[in-house]
């Protein structure tokens, strides 16, 4: 309509407009009383708005825990020694660098910010991915001297190229990963790896409180409404409850909690055990870890995960920008239009009762339905995640995203960061979601600008 000439669009301009949808109440404020404003590269790293002033102090701790380097025991330092024997990363900032997201490396670069999970075919322990024998199931490619690193991960690219229905022309990214040097014993051939850049922290205690009864009406595993869309939740095991629970975090929705997930990430990013995870991740044939020195039993104590935990849980989400431009409503009305909301639900209203103050009750618009879709084959990893095939990924929130590039510096999307940009994120869109990805490549070129614009307000 903008290449319309003036009059003409002035003419038509007021039905134009009618067809953009209008800005819903609360709609800015994606993480409702915790919302914050700031478009600055600290964004990503406010506490929640509504958290009182005698909460602050144990975020401050949480933060400072999140953000410090671990070193190698025995050191002087006892409350933070324990690193590794192997490690990927020496703090969780590290990778959520800024409380925000990973990208793969430029070529030769080390992996600093993401990760590469491994298994090989069949089931482990409850469900879950079989582990690789003398690897276990993630790479760790950093160890304390005197322990040698698992391998050294490598990733190549092809161009793919494409086009929109209108003839422009774009190209997208393959990644292929491999890993060299093996150190404890050769890799198995039928290796599944999965690339997963750390995703951003923001509002992780409010998805945690999503009624669950709300997330699984969304379920039609069959689909039975032959909508296309068949989203069906993981079930993943949880070792507080000592039973398979639905599973919310992750790019397979394989955690079931914030302080699994952040339990998990201590022992497998950083080599720190816990009360939940109390002994070393020191797999079968790999001696040398098994004798390394530790930093305490456990070398995380109880009170600090806590800390962390909450922390992470409650860091604020930020206020939209510029959500009733023009241009923006009318890249709403394209995001519903191609079918992008089937997924990417707009909005929730958290648990009256959930065990965080902040999180309690709030209507927060995180564009997502926390359930596992078939994404086809193209972003697929071949590897099961509990009940999540190797072509099925949960539906990643996209509040916020929008501001990765101010805070990040980079436009590395998708659960490994394969897209250049928040277009690539959306061609690479195969499975369920062909359609949604059909109905963009043939949108116009102002379209598409409408619905990039829509995206980067979030
Ligand atoms: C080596 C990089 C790395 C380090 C270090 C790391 N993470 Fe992560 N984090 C990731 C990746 C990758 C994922 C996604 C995991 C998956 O899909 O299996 C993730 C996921 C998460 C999630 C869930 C996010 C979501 O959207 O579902 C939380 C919470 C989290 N990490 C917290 C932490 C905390 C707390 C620490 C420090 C104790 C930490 N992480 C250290 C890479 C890292
Ligand atoms: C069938 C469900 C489904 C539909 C429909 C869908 N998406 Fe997605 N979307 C996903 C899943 C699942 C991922 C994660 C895929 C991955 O990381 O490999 C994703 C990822 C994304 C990402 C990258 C997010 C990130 O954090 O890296 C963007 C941006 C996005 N989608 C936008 C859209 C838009 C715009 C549309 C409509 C044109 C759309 N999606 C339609 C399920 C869907
Ligand atoms: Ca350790
Ligand atoms: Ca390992
Ligand atoms: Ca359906």
């Amino acid at each position: 309509m903008r290449r319309l000439p003036v009059f003409l669009a002035l003419f038509f301009g007021a039905s134009c407009e009618d067809l953009a949808p209008a800005l819903e109440p609360g709609e800015e404020l994606a993480g409702g009383d915790t919302t914050i404003r700031d478009e600055s590269p600290n964004a990503f790293s406010y506490s929640a708005r509504n958290m009182t002033f005698e909460r602050r102090q144990r975020f401050v701790v949480g933060n400072s825990f999140f953000n410090k380097n671990w070193v190698i025991a025995p050191a002087s330092t006892t409350g933070r020694d324990g690193l590794g024997p192997t490690f990927n990363a020496r703090s969780c900032s590290a990778c959520h660098f800024k409380d925000g997201r990973g990208r793969p490396p430029e070529a030769d670069e080390p992996f600093t910010s993401m990760l590469l999970r491994l298994s090989i075919p069949g089931e482990g322990l409850h469900g879950g991915p079989r582990d690789v024998p003398g690897y276990g199931d993630q790479l760790q490619p950093n160890a304390i001297d005197g322990v040698a690193p698992e391998a050294v991960p490598k990733v190549t690219w092809v161009e793919r190229p494409g086009a929109f229905a209108d003839g422009e022309a774009y190209s997208l990214r393959v990644p292929t990963y491999t890993l060299e040097d093996p150190a404890y014993g050769p890799l198995p051939a039928d290796l599944f790896i999965s690339p997963r850049v750390a995703p951003v922290m923001i509002g992780m205690g409010l998805l945690e409180a999503i009624p669950e009864a709300d997330i699984v009406a969304r379920e039609d595993p069959r689909d039975a409404d032959g909508d296309g869309i068949s989203g069906r939740a993981n079930y993943v095991w949880d070792l507080a409850a000592d039973a398979a629970v639905l599973g919310r975090f992750g790019w397979k929705a394989n955690q079931s909690t914030i302080a699994q997930q952040t339990a998990g990430a201590f022992l497998g990013d950083m080599g720190l055990t816990t009360e939940m995870f109390p002994l070393e991740n020191c797999p079968e044939g790999q001696p040398e870890c098994a004798a390394a020195p530790h930093g305490g039993q456990p070398e995380v104590t109880a009170d600090l995960l806590e800390d962390v935990v909450f922390y992470t849980a409650t860091l604020a989400v930020p206020a939209r920008r510029g959500a009733d431009a023009p241009e923006v409503l009318r890249g709403k009305g394209l995001f519903a239009a191609a079918g992008c909301v089937d997924c990417h639900v707009p909005r929730h209203i958290t648990a009256a009762d959930a065990a965080i103050d902040e999180v309690r009750g709030q209507t927060i618009w995180p564009y997502t339905d926390l359930l596992l879709h078939d994404m086809g084959d193209g972003l697929g990893d071949g590897r099961r995640d509990y009940l999540a095939d190797g072509n099925e990924w949960r539906t990643p929130p996209l509040w916020g995203i929008g501001l990765v590039e101010t805070v990040n510096r980079h436009t590395s999307f998708l659960h490994d960061g394969r897209a250049r940009s928040l277009m690539e994120a959306v061609l690479w869109h195969g499975g369920e979601a062909e359609p949604a990805r059909e109905a963009v490549r043939s949108f116009s070129a102002d379209e598409r600008a409408d619905l990039i614009a829509f995206l980067e307000s979030l």
